[in-house]
């Protein structure tokens, strides 16, 4: 089909511009000759020139009826469709005319409005056309396919209470997860385009904006953003508090011998089996290490305390207790 186009081209090229046969038949004088005369009485030429052709044309009359014979089917042949582009959700987002020659540039096509956010974590985008044909014989619609990244939390951090302000955020425990969803151009029986998952982990490239001491400097609790790097919106928020009377046994905002005296006297009782009855808040408040058990450990981690912090050190509870356990 292409060889007869370019070829009927080719004859109409020479059926609308029957001087370049002249010149080409080695008649260059007279065409120069023609110029001269445009310059010099160009009223009197123009008449005179349409005639020269005509009467030229007379001659290769033939060959001008094959030409237009063959531009018949080109011109069906040219034909022009519409060509629709229709959105994720069957929208139609831009119809073009194309003739049938014409090969389809797609670049043409404005896509970036179908980028948009599903919801605060799910962002959808164009990935391609559901097909992408060259040229087109008929009207022909096609349809945007999507791909979607969906970021989501497949576990929690597991500390979600703090006992110092100078702690650092602890994310152990959580999983972020970003699912990638690519509608592919290949279809299911029901003619569904059939999806391609990817999962990729990206917990080790995310980061907390903000330090334990800022979150905490107003309220004893506080939200942590997660927020991946090179971005700067969270993907992940939860909800932390801040336990800051670990220790302080008798609740006067010093942490001393006097707290660590307490917790063996405690310690001294429930071993001997004496009558003592400590709150739930109180108990915890004595159980440093948090293992459910009060004991001489707990009060030798008052007394580190006491000693860090009384030679002007900042000591954290969090990390004291990491450093003794290992
Ligand atoms: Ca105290
Ligand atoms: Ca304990």
């Amino acid at each position: 089909m292409k060889k007869n186009i370019v070829l009927a081209l080719i004859t109409l090229a020479m059926f609308m511009n029957p001087f370049s046969t002249v010149a080409e038949s080695g008649d260059e004088t007279k065409v120069k000759d023609d110029t001269a005369h445009t310059e010099d009485n160009a009223s009197e030429d123009d008449e005179s020139e349409p005639e020269d052709s005509e009467s030229k044309d007379d001659e290769s009359e033939p060959e001008d009826n094959e030409s237009q014979e063959d531009d018949q089917p080109q011109e069906e042949e040219n034909k022009t469709h519409t060509l629709t582009f229709l959105g994720f959700d069957g929208e139609v987002i831009q119809t073009i005319e194309v003739k049938e020659d014409e090969k389809i540039d797609y670049s043409q096509i404005d896509v970036s409005g179908l980028h948009t956010f599903v919801n605060k974590y799910t962002e959808q985008d164009f990935s391609e056309w559901s097909s992408t044909p060259e040229y087109i014989s008929e009207d022909t619609t096609i349809q945007a396919l999507w791909k979607r990244g969906i970021i989501s939390a497949d576990g929690k951090p597991v500390k979600t209470e703090y006992y110092s302000k100078g702690a650092d955020i602890d994310l152990n425990g959580l999983s972020i997860i970003i699912t990638l969803e690519t509608q592919t151009t290949k279809t299911d029986n029901d003619g569904n385009f059939i999806v391609e998952k990817q999962e990729n982990n990206i917990t080790g490239s995310c980061y907390t904006e903000k330090l334990l001491e800022e979150l905490f400097e107003t309220d004893k609790t506080a939200i942590v953003d997660v927020i991946p790097y090179g971005d700067d919106k969270p993907i992940f928020s939860y909800e932390i508090t801040l336990f800051d009377s670990l220790g302080d046994t008798n609740n006067d905002n010093v942490i001393d011998a006097i707290d660590s005296s307490f917790i063996l006297e405690t310690y001294a009782d429930f071993s001997t089996g004496a009558n003592n009855s400590l709150t739930d808040q109180q108990k915890k408040i004595c159980d440093i290490n948090q293992d459910g058990k009060i004991d001489a450990m707990d009060a030798t981690y008052i007394l580190m305390y006491y000693a860090e912090s009384s030679t002007g050190g900042n000591p954290v509870w969090e990390n004291m207790i990491e450093n003794s356990e290992q």
